[in-house]
C-alpha cells in the first residue's frame, strides 16, 4: 500500500529506544545444559501428540544458548542497536529458588559482555513463561501466593547483577496469557502434575486463571517497588501485556459497545487497572463476582504506580460485535477460555482494513496498522491518560511459510511481513506526529524464527530465516525493510 508522503524523513524524538526481541525458551535450545532445571515448558512440549501443534519442542530451536556470540555480531552487522530476550529462571535457578547455578550465570554474563562489547543494548526480561517445574510440583506455581517470595529472590538476584547495563526492565510477559496457560486444562494429572483441588468445570478454570494473575500482579509489584524505593535502580521497570485493540463495530449499537468495552477489560485492563488505579475494572468485578481475588489495603498501595511507564505486547486488532445473547454474563455463559462472556470479536471490519493474514499457526493474527494508531491512543488518552509513555514491546508477524519451497529466494523473500514492519512503523510515527502520543519505543518480533507456543517450529515469526537442520541464520527481505525504515526516521 502506498504510505502516508507527509511521513518522508519525519524523525522519531532522539531518545525512542527500538530493536529486536525474543524469549529464552523460545530460541535459546540447550534445554538441559550446565544444570538448568525444566520448566514447565519442558512439560508441555513434551506432552502427548498435537499439545504443541508439530510436535517439536524447545529442546534445540535456533541454540541460541551456543551460537548467542555469532547472533550478537550479526546483529551488529544488520545495525539493530538493541536485543530484549529473556532471562531463564530456571537455568538461574534450577528449583526455582535455593541455590544458584553458577554455570547458568557466568553464561549470561557473557551474553551481556557480548552485546555491551558490540555496542547493543541489553532490555531484559525476566520471566517469559519458562516457569520452573520444582515451583510447580512443590505448590503450583503461579497459583500459589508463594510464588510471589521465590519470584522476588529470582529478580532480585538478576537485577543486582546487570542493572548497570539494563535501561529497562520487564518483569513479567503478558500475564494475560501466561495465566490462560494454566488454566486451559483439567488439573486432574493429565497435562500437568496435579497442583490443587478445583473443579474443573468452567468456573474452576476461571479462579484458577484469575488467581494466577492475581499472583503475577503482586510479584510484579514486590519486585517493581523494590527495585524502585531500596534498590533505586538506575533503569526503568514494568510489565509487557498482551492485548490487541478493540472497537465497536457500531458505536449506535449499545451491545457492539458493551463488546469492545468488555474485550478491553478482560485484556488489559486486568492489569492495567490495578497499577494505575489500585484496582481491577469494574466489569471484571461484576462479572466475575467472588471468582476474581481481592486485593488489601497495602496490596492496592503496593501496585499502584508500580510500572514507569506502560508495555504493551500489539500485534492486530478486532471488530468487537454484540449479540442479545452475548450479554448476560451470568456462570452459565461463562467462557473460560477467552474473554469471560464477552461477546463475539472479529477481525475485520471498516475500521481496520485488513492486510495481509499471517500463518495458519497463528491465524489470530492479520496485519492491522490503523488498528495500531487508534489503539496507542486509546490506551494512552482514554483508558489509561496517567501513563506518561507507552512502547510497543512486541509487534510482529508470521509470512506463511510453504514447508515446500526449497528456494532460499522464496523462502527469504518475506514481503507481507516486511508490509507489516511498514504500516505498523508508520503508524506509530503518526501517532507521535499527529495523536500526540508519547510512544518512547518499538521491539519487533523476532530477531529470527523460533520455537511458537502452541504451533512449534512451524509458524516464523523471524525477521531471520533459521534452517532448522544446520542451524544457519539469513536475514529476510523484512529485516531490511526494518532497518532502512529506521535509517530513515530514527535520529
Ligand atoms: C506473544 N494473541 O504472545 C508472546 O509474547 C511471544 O512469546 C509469542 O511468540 C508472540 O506473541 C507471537 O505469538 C501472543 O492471540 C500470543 O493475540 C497470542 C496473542 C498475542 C500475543
Amino acid at each position: 500500500p502506498s504510505r502516508d508522503a507527509n511521513l518522508t524523513s519525519k524523525k522519531l524524538p532522539r531518545s525512542f529506544m527500538w530493536g529486536v526481541s525474543s524469549s529464552a525458551y523460545q530460541i535459546e535450545g540447550a534445554a538441559a545444559a550446565d544444570g538448568k532445571g525444566p520448566s514447565i515448558w519442558d512439560l508441555l512440549s513434551h506432552r502427548p501428540p498435537g499439545f504443541v501443534q508439530d510436535n517439536s519442542t524447545g529442546d534445540v530451536v535456533a541454540e541460541h544458548y551456543y551460537l548467542y556470540k555469532q547472533d550478537i555480531r550479526r546483529l551488529k552487522l544488520l545495525g539493530i542497536p538493541a536485543f530484549s530476550p529473556s532471562i531463564s529462571w530456571p537455568r538461574i535457578f534450577p528449583f526455582g529458588t535455593g541455590a544458584v547455578n553458577e554455570a547458568a550465570v557466568a553464561h549470561y554474563d557473557d551474553v551481556i559482555q557480548e552485546l555491551l562489547f558490540r555496542g547493543i543494548t541489553p532490555v531484559l526480561t525476566l520471566f517469559h513463561w519458562d516457569t520452573p517445574l520444582a515451583l510447580f510440583n512443590e505448590y503450583g506455581a503461579w497459583s500459589s501466593p508463594r510464588i510471589v517470595d521465590d519470584f522476588f529472590n529470582y529478580a532480585k538476584f538478576v537485577i543486582m547483577r546487570y542493572d548497570k547495563y539494563v535501561p529497562i526492565w520487564f518483569t513479567i510477559n503478558e500475564p494475560q496469557y501466561c495465566n490462560w496457560q494454566y488454566s486451559t486444562y483439567p488439573d486432574d494429572g493429565t497435562y500437568w502434575p496435579k497442583y490443587g483441588n478445583w473443579t474443573d468445570d468452567k468456573v474452576g478454570k476461571a479462579r484458577r486463571r484469575f488467581l494466577c494473575g492475581h499472583h503475577t500482579l503482586l510479584a510484579h509489584a514486590k519486585v517493581a517497588k523494590w527495585y524502585k524505593e531500596e534498590f533505586k535502580g538506575k533503569g526503568r521497570i514494568t510489565f509487557k501485556n498482551s492485548g490487541n485493540y478493540y472497537e465497536a463495530r457500531d458505536v449506535n449499537l449499545p451491545n457492539d459497545v458493551l463488546s469492545a468495552k468488555r474485550s478491553v477489560d478482560f485484556s488489559i485492563g486486568w492489569f492495567g487497572g490495578p497499577w494505575t488505579d489500585g484496582d481491577y475494572p469494574p466489569s471484571l468485578k461484576t462479572t466475575l463476582g467472588d471468582i476474581l481475588p481481592t486485593f488489601t489495603p497495602s496490596e492496592k498501595a503496593l501496585i499502584k504506580g508500580s510500572c514507569d511507564f506502560y508495555a504493551i505486547d500489539a500485534y492486530t486488532a478486532y471488530t468487537a460485535y454484540g449479540s442479545d445473547n452475548d450479554i448476560q454474563c451470568t456462570n452459565d455463559t461463562f467462557n473460560a477460555a477467552w474473554p469471560e462472556c464477552a461477546p463475539s470479536s472479529q477481525m475485520g471490519g471498516n475500521q481496520f482494513p485488513l492486510g495481509p493474514s499471517s500463518d495458519p499457526g497463528a491465524s489470530w493474527l492479520r496485519s492491522t496498522p490503523a488498528g495500531l494508531r487508534k489503539y496507542l491512543k486509546f490506551i494512552t488518552k482514554e483508558l489509561f491518560p496517567t501513563v506518561p509513555d507507552i512502547v510497543v514491546s512486541e509487534f510482529g508477524f508470521a509470512e506463511p511459510f510453504e514447508s515446500s519451497l526449497t528456494k532460499m529466494e522464496d523462502i527469504l523473500w518475506d514481503l507481507r511481513r516486511a508490509d507489516y514492519y511498514q504500516g505498523f512503523l508508520d503508524a506509530i510515527l503518526q501517532s507521535i506526529l499527529y495523536d500526540n502520543v508519547n510512544v518512547t519505543g518499538a521491539w519487533a518480533w523476532s530477531i529470527y524464527d523460533n520455537f511458537e507456543w502452541n504451533s512449534g517450529l512451524s509458524t516464523r515469526f523471524g525477521l531471520q530465516y533459521v534452517n532448522y537442520t544446520d542451524l544457519s541464520r539469513t536475514p529476510k527481505a523484512s529485516m531490511f525493510q526494518l532497518k532502512s525504515w529506521f535509517r530513515e526516521h530514527a535520529q
